[in-house]
């Protein structure tokens, strides 16, 4: 698992994390020791982030109440008339049903969307781009995600990763030479990152890049998999090992380091269209580097930062996918009420059942909150926040498994009429399976959030641990920890959100409030308990990541509420109706997470289910007998 799990372990006098960026986790179960001397301890980095914060019990709301919404008057409008001719294109041109059989998009579609400029939806227009923010992004791939997943992902890998890497970190002259050509020139983008042997662990690439000897060209060979767009794209955003130089210590290794490769550099091929469960239509294939010469002016984002530079790019796209599912699951409702609404069985409309009530109830709570977050986080990025990284990690996994159900649901709803392939859902299904695996798996993107809040919180432990070796200069936090630690004790104080929300919500942000509580002294003691260990204790993460998820989707739909209501908005009264269910069921989930990483009734049982793994391994498949015994 991930590469600081070897570096904590590593690492062995590493107590605390030494600083918010640093990949050492916390461990306050040695308080009291001293750290080693040679280490250089740099002050905890403070974070705005609402997940990072409360990982220590702590709310910080900068991000998250009021809810954030950065749109100007100007950029509303150009938004609304973007809108129209974009529903258009689904409804006039594109045809889901034909691009899926088809495995393909016609020319005439594809010719369509580079006419709408939907291949460069947020380059700036000087550039030959629409200059949208994340926001106006987002609301677009709503419009997206409600009509054709599959088309989506061949625009989103286009610009939301393929060439993403060059609006952050090219250079003015790489800026200008590629991104009017992927705005305007019909030239596609890819992001080559995965390869046969480094899916999840990113780090492990093996495709490799030499610097040619007259210092002029890198030289780059391997191999990439499940590229989207890797058929069609002329240039791509390619990950490779590089040597590089630490500038302290003069030492050399091997660093990933992106470059910006056209296919015309030469050496570059690609295999044929994968064969895939659903976003059949758009194209993903192998790409093949042999000897490709690239100039040394193409590396993105300097030699050997490459990794971070490809962490980024999911990171800032990754709200994307949340606002297009929330289209995704608006689409799957809409199919669902109206047949709820017609179809009568048994003497009434189904939608008079209360076992549909509460189906359509409970899709309709994860569209809600799925929306909140998306664009919460858009609007957090807009207002130049660097501090989303956890927040968009949520969202995404967040809306994957949520559009999941709702579509399953909406099936089900629409019984056998669900099943049938002209009703449309069996393909948003297909079409949605995907989201659960790439940009990041949803296993992986719950124990980076689980193991980052970790690292924030000891690092803040670590700041303790300092100020405990110098009471008298550090009275003030000491008298505020230790005020925190006896209230809490006490059963008073503690978080407190009532400020922050419309009073009709105040029980669902006492629900919030008092998950926040607990979630931070869970994290504390498991702190306490592990130390770098807790890093080997993926079933207590998984529980961790479960109830971080839950208590950002709380804040989210407390906020977007209370936004609503000191509006006005006619949807005032049925959006508490949702704020208020999210929060009754969200934050018994995070009860349960609590009980599932102390109680023992809960703990017992992992592991059972790591012998039981084992022994289905052993076994290469299910290891009990057949009850018949043939
Ligand atoms: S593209 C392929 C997607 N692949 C992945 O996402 C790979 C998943 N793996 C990882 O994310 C990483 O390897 C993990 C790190 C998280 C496992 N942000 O030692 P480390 C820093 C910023 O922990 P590892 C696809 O699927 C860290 O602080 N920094 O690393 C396309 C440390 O820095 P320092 C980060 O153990 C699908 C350093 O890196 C992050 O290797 C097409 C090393 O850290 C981070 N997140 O594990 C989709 N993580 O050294 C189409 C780590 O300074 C798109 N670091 O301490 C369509 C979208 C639009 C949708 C539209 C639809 C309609």
């Amino acid at each position: 698992m991930f590469r600081l799990t070897s570096q904590i372990l590593r690492n062995q006098n590493c107590l605390i994390a030494i600083n918010a960026n640093s990949r050492c986790l916390a461990s306050s179960a040695k308080l009291n020791e001293a750290p080693p001397k040679a280490k250089v301890e740099k002050a905890v980095a403070p974070s705005q982030s609402f997940v990072a914060n409360f990982f220590r019990g702590k709310v910080e709301s900068s991000q998250v109440f009021p809810y954030p919404y950065n749109l100007t008057e100007e950029e509303s409008e150009t938004l609304s008339m973007v809108i129209d001719p974009v529903s258009r294109f689904f409804s006039d041109i594109n045809d889901p049903f034909k691009n899926d059989d088809s495995a393909d998009i016609d020319q005439k579609t594809l010719d369509a969307l580079w006419e709408l400029g939907a291949f460069a939806i947020q380059v700036p227009t000087e550039l030959g781009g629409m200059g949208a923010n994340n926001t106006q992004y987002g609301r677009l791939c709503q419009i997206v995600g409600a009509n054709d997943l599959g088309v989506g992902i061949c625009i989103g890998a286009h610009q939301s990763i393929g060439f993403k890497g060059i609006l952050l970190y090219g250079t003015d002259e790489q800026k200008k030479k590629y991104l009017p050509k992927v705005s305007t020139e019909k030239v596609y983008a890819a992001f080559a990152l995965t390869e046969p042997s480094s899916g999840s662990d990113a780090a492990s690439i093996r495709s490799r890049a030499v610097l040619s000897p007259d210092g002029k060209h890198y030289i780059l060979n391997g191999s990439k998999i499940w590229i989207s767009n890797g058929g069609w794209a002329n240039v791509m955003t390619v990950f490779a090992q590089t040597e590089a130089t630490d500038p302290k210590t003069g030492e050399k290794k091997d660093k990933i380091t992106a470059f910006i490769v056209e296919r015309g550099f030469g050496g570059v091929t690609n295999g044929p269209p994968e064969k895939k469960m659903g976003i059949k239509c758009s194209n993903t294939a192998e790409v093949y580097f042999e000897d490709t010469k690239i100039p040394i002016e193409n590396v993105l984002g300097g030699v050997g930062n490459g990794f971070k530079v490809a962490m980024n790019i999911l990171n800032n796209g990754r709200f994307g996918m949340a606002a297009s599912l929330s289209g995704t699951m608006a689409a799957c409702i809409q199919k669902a009420a109206e047949h709820a609404s017609q179809r009568v069985q048994f003497g009434k409309k189904i939608e008079e059942y209360g076992a549909i009530q509460e189906k359509l109830a409970r899709m309709a709570l994860h569209q809600y909150a799925t929306e909140s977050m998306a664009f919460m986080i858009s609007s957090n990025m807009d207002g130049g926040s660097k501090d989303y990284h956890l927040e968009a990690a949520i969202s995404k996994v967040f809306a994957s498994e949520s559009a999941w159900y709702v579509c399953d649901e909406a099936i089900q709803i629409l019984g056998g009429m669900g099943y049938m392939k002209n009703t449309g859902l069996e393909r948003v299904l297909r079409d949605l399976r995907i989201f659960r695996i790439f940009e990041g798996s949803n296993d992986i993107l719950r124990l980076f959030v689980a193991l980052s809040g970790i690292q924030y919180a000891g690092a803040h432990l670590k700041e303790l641990q300092k100020a405990l070796k110098n009471p008298a200069n550090n009275l003030g936090l000491l008298f505020k920890e230790v005020s925190k630690r006896a209230y809490r004790k006490a059963g008073i104080g503690g978080v407190d959100l009532s400020g922050q929300v419309d009073p009709s919500l105040a029980d669902a942000a006492k629900l919030c409030a008092q998950s926040i509580d607990i979630f931070g002294q869970t994290v504390e003691s498991l702190l306490v308990k592990y130390g770098k260990n807790i890093i080997e204790q993926q079933f207590i993460l998984k529980c961790l990541a479960d109830s971080a998820i839950d208590i950002y989707a709380m804040g989210c739909v407390l906020s977007r509420c209370s936004r609503t209501i000191k509006l006005g908005l006619d949807s005032a009264e049925h959006e508490k109706l949702l704020a208020k269910a999210w929060c009754t069921e969200a934050a018994e989930r995070c009860t349960l997470n609590n009980k599932k990483i102390h109680d023992a009734r809960y703990t017992t049982i992992y592991p059972q289910y790591t012998q039981i793994s084992k022994n289905i391994c052993s076994a290469q498949g299910v290891a009990n007998s057949n009850p018949l015994n043939i």
